[in-house]
């Protein structure tokens, strides 16, 4: 043992003045300096766990600002983050089901993906990167005005264990747009209709509770909250599908595309009609409805292109 041990540090010590790394391998091309690469720590996720990676836009209300995003909610701006979503949902065919609202998107990738490995950093870093490189190539498809700086996006992991603690995460997410959105619904027709300064309004609003909201904002406003679009009030769900024209139709038929959804998460009906998602990842059937979510036709012209080229 003792002998092997000299054998060794003598051999590190011969590499090392012949400017090689102790452990080279036989016609392994290796420098001394090899060692520092054992410092990078092994970041594999555990295994068998629902591994979720949120982005968020860096001080986004000096962005939507700066970039006159309508308020409360612009929807060319969300569109804009749906079509960032839908083009991290295509890269990594692992995610199952992404949501997005305000100036966050969340990814939920398979429990047992093996994507990178399940390394942490490459995961995060890929969808943080991809995420922010789509949205400044889609900007002019969405915005009439030109982006005036860079945006960016921090990106985390968490990971959930049980199927209950990811839908739990994502009624979360869910329950936060709907807080927010009647709160920014009141107080901005209280600023822009209204005309109170928003100091003003922010003291109108202090304390109350949702009712006092919904009412206020059909007595004084006419508007009846639960009738605002539901991509304001609900945020967006992706969800991998196989579109077909009609209910009868053969799914495997369907093109594949990753469908915009507002629907309640937070009710179970939406997991019954979704059983793919928590079972066996296979895109489920999507009846196209009559009038098509424009991301989705976005999608399915792009397919159609697709073919006529490859058959031209
Ligand atoms: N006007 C407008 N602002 C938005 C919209 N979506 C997101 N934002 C802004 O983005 C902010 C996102 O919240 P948060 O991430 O907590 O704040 P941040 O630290 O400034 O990015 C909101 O508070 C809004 O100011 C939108 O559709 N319209
Ligand atoms: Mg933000």
């Amino acid at each position: 043992m003792q002998f092997y041990a000299l054998k060794s540090t003598v051999l590190k010590v011969l590499c090392s003045r012949i400017n090689l790394a102790p452990i080279c391998k036989r016609n392994m091309a290796c420098s001394r300096y090899e060692y520092v690469k054992s410092y990078e720590l092994d970041d594999r996720i555990l295994p068998n766990v629902w591994i979720v990676i949120r982005i968020d836009g860096k001080k986004f209300h000096k962005f939507s600002n700066a970039h006159k995003f309508e308020k409360p909610n612009d929807v060319n701006a969300l569109n804009l983050m749906n079509a960032a979503g839908i083009a991290v949902m295509k890269e990594f065919r692992d995610i199952v089901l992404a949501y997005g609202q305000s100036d966050e998107y969340s990814f939920v990738f398979r429990k047992d993906t093996t994507a990178y490995k399940r390394r942490a950093s490459k995961l995060l870093t890929y969808v943080t990167s991809l995420f922010s490189s789509s949205y400044v190539m889609s900007w002019p498809q969405w915005m009439d005005r030109q982006l005036s700086y860079a945006p960016c996006f921090d990106g985390r992991i968490v990971l959930y264990p049980t199927d209950e603690n990811l839908r739990d995460y994502l009624s979360w997410r869910q329950a936060d747009v709907h807080v927010n959105n009647l709160y920014n619904t009141a107080f901005w027709k209280l600023v822009l209709q209204s005309g109170l300064t928003n100091q003003q309004a922010e003291e109108r609003l202090r304390g109350t509770f949702s009712a006092d909201k919904n009412e206020m904002l059909f007595q004084e406003f006419g508007i009846n909250y639960n009738s605002l679009p539901p991509m304001f009030r609900k945020g967006t769900i992706l969800l991998r599908k196989r579109v077909v024209q009609s209910e009868g139709d053969d799914q495997e038929k369907g093109s594949q595309a990753i469908v915009p959804m507002h629907d309640d998460l937070i009710r179970e009906q939406f997991w019954r009609e979704h059983t793919e998602i928590l079972s066996k990842y296979v895109p489920g059937k999507y009846v196209s409805p009559s009038v098509v979510p424009i991301l989705l036709k976005m999608q399915l012209s792009e397919e159609s292109q697709l073919v006529k080229a490859t058959m031209s």
